[in-house]
């Protein structure tokens, strides 16, 4: 079965690239707190030229672990560099945010996709999403974010994760979401332990029974820092590997940090499948 993913007037039958634009001020800070957008505008500006097909603005720097950044904060950064990357760039953009006001805010500013780790559980964000017309990306969590990776729990975590997501796609499409718009995302790293991950990744072809396109999100996540004894920013052939693993398995969309290495190897692969 093959899916064709639409966005908007977008269509893809290749995999797709979703670039992390991270807009907080460990980020893209100017010195005080504020993002710089000349600064994320030239990082859009790289991740485009390397083949990222979506930009993925986030605002919240802390999610396992801290406290939660405010509305106000998460509004400042990233509705004036979604209007600022909107207005230079022809291009998709993601919303990764979990409130309704940010989403609302966002989509007005022109973000063309709602990326929510929560999967539109918080107060509003069903409305929102199904007022704005825009896909949607509704990703698994076990826990809250404060404290989700305490003691993760699973009697089998693919089937677990499965269901839930096929509630909350019920849910979306009771609120008025039409269902071609929905993504889904069984959340690597969130609210899962070491084994719990690499057991998604190595059935994440069962995902496919949902008849919805798959985005998987890997790129630089603990799963590898743990399994190698590396820091994050080592990490990119780790993630590049897992990224092709999970293309070998029907995920569409790739959500990751370092394009170009990613593109070419999803192109690799590609070829292949092409060959065959
Ligand atoms: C701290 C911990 C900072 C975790 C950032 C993160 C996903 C996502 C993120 C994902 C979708 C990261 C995460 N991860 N959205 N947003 N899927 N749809 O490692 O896996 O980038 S934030």
């Amino acid at each position: 079965m093959t899916i064709t993913l639409n966005i908007g007037p977008h269509q893809f039958k290749r995999p797709v690239i979703m670039g992390i634009l991270n807009v907080t001020p460990d980020s893209f800070s100017d010195g005080g707190s504020y993002v710089s957008h000349e600064q994320a505008l030239a990082r859009v500006e790289q991740m485009l030229k390397e083949g990222a097909d979506i930009i993925d603005v986030g605002g919240e720097s802390t999610r396992p672990g801290a406290a939660d950044v405010s509305l106000t904060e998460e509004l400042q950064r990233t509705v004036g560099v979604i209007k600022a990357i909107k207005q230079r760039f022809d291009c998709l953009v993601s919303i990764d945010t979990n409130k309704a006001q940010v989403m609302q805010q966002a989509v007005e500013a022109g973000a063309d996709i709602i990326n929510d780790v929560c999967a539109l559980t918080n107060p509003g964000a069903l409305e929102v999403a199904a007022d704005s017309g825009v896909p949607v990306c509704i990703m698994h969590m076990q826990g809250k974010p404060r404290s989700m990776q305490a003691n993760p729990q699973y009697d089998n975590v693919v089937s677990e994760v499965i269901t839930y997501l096929k509630q909350r796609v019920e849910s979306c499409v009771a609120a008025g979401i039409v269902e071609s718009n929905i993504i889904v995302d069984p959340g690597f790293g969130f609210g899962k332990t070491l084994d719990h991950n690499f057991q998604l990744l190595a059935q994440l072809n069962e995902f496919k029974q949902l008849g919805l396109p798959i985005l998987a999100g890997v790129s630089r996540k603990s799963m590898f820092g743990k399994l190698l004894g590396k820091s994050p920013d080592s990490l990119m052939a780790a993630s590049v590997a897992g990224a092709v693993l999970a293309a070998q398995q029907g995920a569409h969309i790739f959500r990751v940090h370092d394009v170009q290495e990613t593109a070419d190897a999803l192109n690799v692969y590609s070829k292949v499948q092409m060959s065959k």
